[in-house]
């Protein structure tokens, strides 16, 4: 047998394979995929990157598949030429649902020369897509300017389907107010991994929240405070239009997310009280005024002795209104913690907002106090406040998923009502073996503490809610905290591009951030990219955009036209057009208010 003789060169040829061979161990994707198969080459992306699909239910992939790779810097076309299926790089297809895929599977198959997508439904392709975002370099989160000239991919095969159908985040924009940019950040960073519910707490003691019609005190008096007191800086308010709402579940359903509103009766509601003083009982809080501290349990409407006419009309107006904006299947009445109702009072009234909401072809959902007290099989419960593995309900034990406790002791943006000495994000994980029965996991963040103003959601939020993430869709048997840890490191730098004020001092991770610097102070955001497959010189916007110029990396200052909404020309704003070449536009919307909603006409 012949010796081989191994040169320097070939020692380090050799070595430098071995790494590339694992540097698969960089597919870093959360939550994790239930099957993931590394193979040993690479998809380079190319500068311009053709795009086929085949499937009727892919048009809103195409769009996000398209925003990513603008994102990336690159030139996206839409080929329907008959060579396509053989000579574009990303290839997406319908194919049927089977026990493979379920209604929100999807396989995700990198090789040397394309990317192909498959999955039964449209949110499969989505989520196919969200794995493909956590593909690309960081950067990718904050527009072209940063990413690498050169991105390339491992081949892999990837096949994949959530463990629990609802993956849900509850935010309070009531304690503190927290404004419709936030939201839509929230919705985007939770549609990134792969979370498919918005739970919005949209009143309580502090706040009442959102315009309904017949009832203008509730937001004119109702809306005027926060916790801590305090007033809406001028020109702004501290509540959510009807239509604003409207935009929000619009903005939710693109990225695959339903929207449960959350009307907090019959306690939680000293806001509607202070409004309405003959909705409460006697023994509840000073009628006349909103509340502003952080304790919880006093408010009650009047039920103790049946509802009063007064309430049923009130509540029954609210959810109907509710209904009219929020098309989703379910209805929540909160109605947790009313500690100065009795047991028969309580029982009776939500029995009836039940049927009523049943009436409006709806279904219930309460927090666990009302476990056990809805008697249609429909409605669900959401468990805060113990391990009760009660089938039929959502996980949010306050212990694990409750992201309003500290990320440890002593943290001032947080409560430790629940978890004395805090909640890191390895405890948060560690709540995976209490979920065998319940239908859909759920996080929580009230703010009480955590004041927007300070950029404190953010770090209640990240890191801990990517591992209740990975609870919500990853089998059990593939869940490891070593693993996670692992894989979740290099997330460090994504949430940085996201722009987000995450907890950084968790030390249960090495996090790397390299090339991704943090933006602190920064709030602007950057808009959705539009595509048109001829060069843009119109955009319709909502609210008003300044344009940076400094971000862009083939930037020309072209001057274009902004309108508003109704399609007045807004003058002395310019927007820029990346490259008039190029079938992308990117901006940055330095007022936080504006959204780009679509390409008004094309030149
Ligand atoms: C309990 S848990 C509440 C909220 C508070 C939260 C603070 C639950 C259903 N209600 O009203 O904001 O604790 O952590």
């Amino acid at each position: 047998m012949e010796h081989i003789r191994l040169s320097g060169k070939d020692i380090l040829v050799i070595l430098m394979t071995l790494f590339l061979g694992t540097s698969g161990a960089a597919v870093n994707i959360i939550p994790k995929p239930n099957s993931l198969t590394l193979g040993t080459g690479t998809f380079t992306v190319p500068a311009t990157v053709i795009l086929y699909s085949d499937g009727q239910f892919s048009d809103s992939t195409l769009f996000w598949v398209k925003q990513l790779f603008l994102k990336a810097g690159k030139v996206v076309k839409h080929s329907a030429s008959a060579d396509a299926p053989i000579y574009s790089h990303i290839r997406i297809r319908r194919v049927s649902a089977g026990s493979q895929f379920d209604s929100e599977g999807y396989s995700l198959i990198v090789k040397k020369d394309s990317i192909q997508i498959a999955a039964p439904t449209s949110a499969g392709q989505f989520y196919a897509v969200q794995t493909l975002r956590q593909m690309l370099p960081p950067q990718v989160e904050r527009g072209p300017a940063l990413v690498p000239a050169t991105i390339t991919l491992d081949e892999v095969t990837i096949i994949d389907k959530p463990r629990f159908a609802r993956r849900g985040l509850m935010l309070d924009p009531v304690r503190h107010f927290i404004d419709l940019n936030y939201i839509r950040e929230t919705i985007d960073r939770i549609a990134s991994f792969k979370m498919n519910i918005f739970h919005m707490h949209l009143c309580d003691d502090q706040g009442w929240r959102w315009e309904v019609n017949g009832y203008p005190e509730l937001t004119a008096k109702g809306a005027s405070t926060q916790c801590g007191g305090g007033a809406p800086p001028s020109g702004t308010r501290w509540y959510f239009t009807q239509q604003e709402l409207k935009d929000i579940v619009v903005y939710a359903a693109q990225r695959k997310i339903g929207v449960v509103p959350e009307i907090e009766m019959p306690g939680h509601c000293q806001a509607a009280i202070a409004c309405y003083p003959s909705l409460g009982t006697s023994g509840s809080w000073d009628h006349n005024n909103v509340y502003t501290g952080t304790d919880v349990g006093q408010s009650l409407m009047d039920i103790n002795n049946g509802a009063t006419q007064l309430v049923k009309t009130f509540c029954q107006a609210v959810l109907t209104q509710a209904a009219a904006i929020f098309p989703g299947p379910y209805l929540d009445i909160g109605a947790d913690e009313c500690y100065n109702s009795t047991p028969a009072g309580y029982q009776n009234f939500v029995r009836e907002m039940e049927t009523f909401i049943n009436g409006l072809g709806k279904k219930a959902l309460g927090w666990e106090e009302t476990y056990g007290k809805f008697a249609n099989s429909t409605s669900i419960s959401q468990i805060w406040n113990s391990a009760k593995d009660q089938p039929g309900t959502i996980f949010s034990w306050c212990n694990h998923f409750y992201l309003d406790q500290g990320n440890r002791k002593g943290d001032p943006s947080a409560h430790f009502w629940c978890a004395a000495n805090g909640t890191s994000i390895q405890d948060v994980f560690n709540a995976y073996p209490s979920l065998p029965n319940h239908i859909g996991v759920e996080a929580t963040l009230f703010t009480e503490f955590a004041d927007p103003a300070k950029g404190y959601p953010d770090r209640q939020l990240f890191p801990r809610l990517t591992a209740v993430s990975e609870l919500g869709w990853t089998n059990v048997n593939n869940l490891s905290w070593n693993d996670f840890a692992a894989r979740v490191a290099p997330f460090g730098g994504r949430f940085n591009m996201m722009g987000m004020t995450w907890y950084t001092a968790e030390n249960l991770v090495t996090w790397q951030t390299t090339g991704c610097p943090t933006y602190p102070n920064d709030t602007s955001v950057y808009s959705d990219m539009l595509w048109s497959d001829v060069p843009v010189d119109t955009i319709l916007i909502s609210g008003i955009a300044l344009i940076d110029q400094k971000n862009t990396r083939r930037g020309v200052a072209a001057g274009f036209k902004l309108y508003d909404m109704r399609g007045r020309l807004v003058s002395g704003k310019t927007a820029q057009l990346q490259s008039k070449s190029m079938n992308g536009i990117f901006f940055r919307v330095d007022d936080t208010r504006a959204t780009i909603v679509k390409v008004l006409k094309i030149r």
